[in-house]
């Protein structure tokens, strides 16, 4: 028997390796059932993997959205609750922290980032007005929907094809965005909504330079302009990487300088801001903020705690201070990008370049002998559940719902599997476990076959529909 010669990741790929800047200090068991027992789970659940129990899942692979790993100092900052239901001193660190790393002079506390959507979409949404974005986000489109407002897609061609390597597939057209002012008039444009990074085309970046070729379009019309803030510090840090002169700027620095182009944010803190719930939504403009202001108590809580309770908004005010240390976020994305670069090694479609919150398979050349009615996407996080306990996510026909008026099933060009990588939580070796999976249920492509849907709830239908195997 031959014995290769061991090698670090680093050696491997030519370079020095990386480490975490954390150490470990509690951990939590995993536990793997057998393949029989995930058979009877997976059907009890339906095909689909948000119906999984947690227990039944081995490397939980779902989402990165509240599911990261504190650090010590937000446990700390636990005990340091302030439970008024009014004022509580942790609002005022929250709002401290949000003016100073986002730069925003409002800030209003919501129970997450569909809170901020809902209430941004009621105050600056006109019934009838359009809303053009960089791809749709299913919550953000939908709660744009519900206060009648229409999404327009208008995000550069690339951020639709997988295989394309544009440094920046998040930017804006902004020939698509010009032309969308022209034909409907600026008073029709409700306000640009720009998210970075694009969470549906892979956690694909927005260039600095695109951003300020928006706001200047936005503002010679006399738009507004809206950021999805969820992965801002990740896509700073892509800035930081890839644009001419951001080499030497730090993250926290790169982050204040993209909101200072925009006029407020809504923020799912459970990702870039490291809890396991909360959000926010900032604005500048003083009138908006009263109408906001006012409107939360309806739908979240009084102003000061908006869902949360004061230890939650002590945690997230740490976190926001934690999330944009050039390490942290370098870590983070190196981990992803790992797993990314042993996929592409092997030869298995993902999306290319890899993104910062995960990788995306691209299940319409895994599986190209399942059309996409028979949700492939969906069939290949069924299947790698299967071959080893790991949970990923659909993000193809199934996310992408019905066209409000024909009712038909939207097909978006991007058919994709996920798997987010929390933060703070896997190792490396997780890593190479999840790569080694995918690779065994890639072997085996051939003989797996399409799914069938047998439940469809009316909004958001990925979350809680069902399927059978065809
Ligand atoms: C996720 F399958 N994302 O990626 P909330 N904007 C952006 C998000 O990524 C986001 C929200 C707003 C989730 C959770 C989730 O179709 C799904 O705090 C860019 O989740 O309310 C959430 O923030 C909403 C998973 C949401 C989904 C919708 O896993």
């Amino acid at each position: 028997m031959t014995h290769l010669k061991p090698e670090t990741m680093g050696q491997q790929f030519g370079r020095r390796s990386w480490a975490e800047p954390w150490k470990i200090k509690m951990v939590e068991p995993l536990r793997m059932i057998s393949r029989e027992e995930r058979e009877r789970a997976l059907v009890e659940a339906g095909y689909n993997t948000f119906l999984l129990r947690s227990d039944d899942v081995y490397i939980d692979l779902l989402t990165d959205s509240g599911t990261s790993a504190m650090s010590d100092r937000q446990w700390a900052g636990m005990m340091l609750g302030d439970e008024a239901y009014a004022g509580s001193r942790n609002f005022y660190h929250l709002e401290e922290a949000v003016r100073h790393h986002y730069g925003f002079r409002h800030v209003l506390p919501t129970h997450q980032g569909r809170g901020a959507e809902h209430l941004i979409s009621q105050v600056a949404i006109k019934p009838g007005q359009f809303v053009p974005g960089n791809m749709y986000f299913t919550t953000t489109r939908l709660h744009q929907e519900l206060a009648g407002g229409h999404f327009v897609d208008v995000i550069i061609d690339e951020a639709h094809d997988p295989e394309d390597l544009h440094p920046f597939k998040g930017d804006v057209d902004l020939d698509k965005l010009g032309a969308l002012i022209e034909r409907v008039g600026a008073g029709q444009v409700a306000y640009v909504s720009l998210a970075g990074t694009v969470n549906m085309a892979g956690g694909q970046p927005v260039s600095m330079a695109n951003v300020r070729a928006v706001r200047d379009l936005c503002a010679r019309h006399g738009i507004r302009l809206f950021l999805d803030a969820t992965r801002l510090v990740e896509n700073a840090f892509f800035i930081q990487e890839r644009e001419a002169g951001f080499a030497d700027r730090s993250i926290a620095d790169i982050v204040l300088e993209f909101c200072s182009y925009s006029d407020g944010a809504w923020m799912s803190a459970k990702k870039d801001n490291l809890v396991n719930i909360g959000g926010w939504l900032a604005v500048n403009d003083d009138d908006q903020f009263e109408e906001l202001r006012n409107l939360i108590v309806v739908y979240e809580g009084l102003h000061t705690y908006g869902g949360l309770a004061g230890r939650d908004m002590e945690a997230l005010a740490i976190g926001i201070e934690e999330s944009v240390q050039d390490d942290h976020v370098r870590s983070r994305i190196g981990q992803v990008r790992y797993l990314g670069e042993l996929l592409t090694d092997w030869g298995i479609p993902i999306v290319q370049p890899v993104g910062g919150h995960a990788v995306f398979l691209d299940a319409r050349r895994f599986f190209p002998h399942i059309p996409q009615d028979e949700f492939p996407a969906q069939t290949l996080a069924a299947e790698l559940y299967l071959d080893s306990g790991i949970r990923s996510m659909e993000r193809g026909i199934a996310s992408a719902g019905r066209d409000a008026k024909t009712g038909d099933h939207n097909r978006p060009k991007l058919e994709l599997t996920r798997l987010t990588i929390p933060r703070r939580v896997y190792t490396q070796a997780h890593m190479d476990v999840v790569a080694e999976s995918v690779k065994a249920v890639h072997d085996g492509r051939g003989s797996t076959g399409g799914l069938r849907m047998t439940y469809e709830p009316k909004y958001l239908r990925f979350f809680q529909a069902r399927f059978e195997r065809l």
